[in-house]
């Protein structure tokens, strides 16, 4: 399956919600009228857009409208797809420079952290890069099983330590491991304990104190992790990670598990760090890059 395909198959959810909302109103609509604008906006908040921005959006497609002279079906799509892309933060890539580079990866259990570090282990092998999975989540074994489970699939190396171990002390170890044997990028996998968020904090705020000891200057990403099926407590989540760590990326998993797929652009909008990448599936290349362009188009083609 090519990407676009794959894309849409991911997002069929979202798309039927969308043809049935946001298409009807713009399929129906004759004049940019009040009324025509209201429904759009309707539309966009049943699409997990939020309503603060799906307000922005009409009100900005009204006066774009007005100015620009729009009036078919055609232009007013456009618009309102060049509106939400303008609304998400410009995905850059992963910075990957030094050698090795790291990759942490945070956010509460069972979003997808360990299955989209697999994922993104399986990409980055994919192109020749020799990765190693920290297994720093040691708040239970099965947690390293399942990251070791995925380094054999993708060709990784792996450093895990006893359940209860120090995440930090993994991470110390994972380093040392990958620059004795020349890798390339270390993923560090975490808990996500949030019924301490203090101690959650505190333990990310030491990983990453090991990291930038032993690998001053080297490239690292912190990627949150968000299950798009959660909705708005997706959003308090990215707002309580992106206050305790530096941000530069969130990776959106079960896209293919919700019809509220706006969830997103929201997301992006309202935290300010790009989406790099969006999960649509359990298998190793249900991973795909975002691009802001592509799922807005998808979301309503
Ligand atoms: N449908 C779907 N399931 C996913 C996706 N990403 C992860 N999962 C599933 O979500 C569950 C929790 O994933 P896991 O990686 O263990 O979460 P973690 O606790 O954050 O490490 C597993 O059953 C995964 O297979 C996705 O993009 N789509
Ligand atoms: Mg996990």
């Amino acid at each position: 399956m090519g990407f676009f395909d794959k894309i849409r198959e991911g997002l069929r959810k979202t798309k039927e919600a969308a043809q049935n909302n946001v298409n009807a109103v713009l399929a129906t609509f004759r004049t940019v009228d009040e009324e025509m604008l209201s429904e759009l906006e309707d539309s966009l908040i049943l699409a997990d857009i939020g309503a603060n921005l799906a307000m922005e959006t009409v009100d900005e497609l009204r006066d774009r409208a007005k100015l620009k002279k729009l009036e078919s079906q055609e232009d007013i799509k456009k618009e309102l797809c060049d509106i939400l892309c303008e609304k998400m933060k410009k995905n850059e890539g992963l910075v990957l420079e030094t050698k090795p580079s790291v990759i942490l990866v945070v956010g509460v259990n069972g979003v997808g952290k360990t299955t989209s570090i697999g994922k993104l282990g399986q990409k980055l092998t994919g192109e020749g890069k020799k990765v190693l999975f920290a297994a720093a989540d040691t708040f239970r074994a099965a947690a390293a099983d399942q990251l070791s489970i995925w380094a054999d699939r993708c060709g990784a190396d792996i450093v895990r330590h006893a359940e209860g171990a120090d995440p930090s002390a993994v991470i110390f170890d994972a380093i040392s491991a990958a620059k004795a044997r020349g890798c390339d990028v270390v993923i560090c996998d975490t808990a996500g304990r949030l019924h301490n968020k203090k101690n959650l904090m505190n333990e990310l705020a030491k990983m990453n104190r090991v990291i930038d000891r032993e690998l001053p200057g080297a490239s690292k990403e912190t990627l949150l992790v968000i299950d798009a099926t959660t909705g708005q407590n997706g959003v308090l989540q990215a707002e309580s990670f992106n206050e305790a760590c530096t941000l530069s990326g969130m990776i959106l998993t079960k896209l293919d598990g919700t019809a509220k797929g706006g969830i997103v652009i929201n997301i992006s909008n309202k935290i300010g760090v790009p989406v790099k990448f969006i999960g649509v599936g359990e298998t190793a290349d249900d991973l795909l890059v975002f691009e802001p362009e592509g799922f807005v188009q998808a979301f309503f083609e």
